[in-house]
């Protein structure tokens, strides 16, 4: 039985219902759908040039609009927006990556607030060469720059309920942000293992990133967790480096860390691993069965995961792992 409100949808075929749609990205070449298009290789199936299009979909009306590159989603409650940016746009910036995400987030916060949907619960970050040099910074660090600079123009905070995220490097194309935000805020959760992302020193980069590790938003007086992309950070430093088998392991514990700070902050969110759903980006496609095993042997017969091959945000990590809960997931063929 479908969710009312929000379900997941992961398919290789085009959506065909355009109603249900809520919005959504495709890994891969998204052909006539004009979704935002993220160039990452699927992993762990026979069909890996096949695209992925992982979506959302409800029952409730949703309209769809168009504005120039943005597109957005509206429902009742909540509102998807995606957008992708040509960074040779920028070209005459210091930086046009960081001129980019900027004016990435200008549009989107600009556009929930016009929209009446201000609180962004979950954001998602693809940039193409993410540990390239730009201007004599990171470009992952560039990103980051920019982004902190459009929450601070934006009067939002950044060092405080911020939104859950994840920021990974595709083979190549534009800036894609893309975010799902509601009417009312979701519930920041912090990992007690690791520093603040926020907090950051800067020795990982001049302006911290701004999310959060998790959030927990609400739709028809039930809970949706939104894990961020978690890794095998520690405090802030990244642990087992060139161990991909660890990391996983030490991920997973990050992993099970927030689940038990949610149900300690807000009992209802009562998630167990088995009830997320899973997505794995890892830098070395042949890490793909020996991370798929680990994770199985830890969540159970029931794991829901996707693989695709990304460069994780620091040049250390080999794994990624984002999920979420709290509403239904479809796969389709
Ligand atoms: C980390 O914990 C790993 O910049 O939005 C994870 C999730 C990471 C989100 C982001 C980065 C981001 O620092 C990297």
């Amino acid at each position: 039985m479908p969710n009312e409100h929000l379900e997941l949808v992961w398919t290789a075929c085009p959506p065909d219902s355009p109603a249900a749609l809520l919005g959504g990205l495709c890994y891969g070449p998204a052909g006539e759908t004009g979704l935002p298009e993220v160039a990452m290789a699927r992993l762990g199936v026979p069909t890996p040039d096949l695209p992925l299009f992982s979506l959302f979909a409800s029952r409730q009306p949703v309209e769809h609009a168009r504005f120039g590159a943005l597109r957005l989603w509206r429902h009742p409650d909540c509102l998807f927006a995606a957008l992708s940016v040509e960074e040779d746009a920028y070209g005459e910036a210091l930086s046009p990556l960081r001129e980019a995400s900027r004016v990435a987030y200008r549009t989107l916060f600009d556009a929930l607030e016009k929209e009446g949907y201000s609180a962004p619960w979950r954001f998602w970050n693809y940039l193409a060469d993410i540990h390239g040099d730009e201007a004599g910074l990171e470009r992952y660090r560039q990103f980051n720059y920019g982004r902190q600079q459009a929450f601070a123009d934006a009067g939002r905070s950044v060092n405080a309920a911020v939104p859950a995220a994840c920021a990974l490097g595709s083979q190549r194309g534009p800036l894609v942000v893309a975010v799902l935000a509601g009417r009312e805020p979701a519930l920041a959760i912090e990992n007690p293992r690791q520093v603040s992302a926020y907090d950051y020193p800067s020795d990982y980069g001049p302006r911290a990133p701004a999310f959060a590790r998790a959030s927990v938003s609400w739709l028809d007086g039930r809970p949706q967790l939104w894990l961020s992309g978690t890794a095998s950070i520690v405090g802030h430093r990244t642990l087992h480096a060139g161990d991909v088998a660890e990391q996983t392991r030490e991920t997973l514990r990050n992993i099970r860390a927030l689940l038990e700070e949610t149900r300690r902050r807000l009992p209802e969110a009562d998630f167990p691993l088995a009830a997320l759903h899973y997505t794995v980006y890892l830098r070395h496609p042949e890490h793909q069965p020996l991370v798929a095993e680990l994770l199985a042997a830890e969540v159970g017969a029931k794991l829901n995961a996707v693989y695709l091959k990304a460069d994780v945000c620091r040049a250390d990590l080999l794994v990624e792992i984002e999920a979420s809960a709290g509403h239904p997931l479809v796969r389709l063929p």
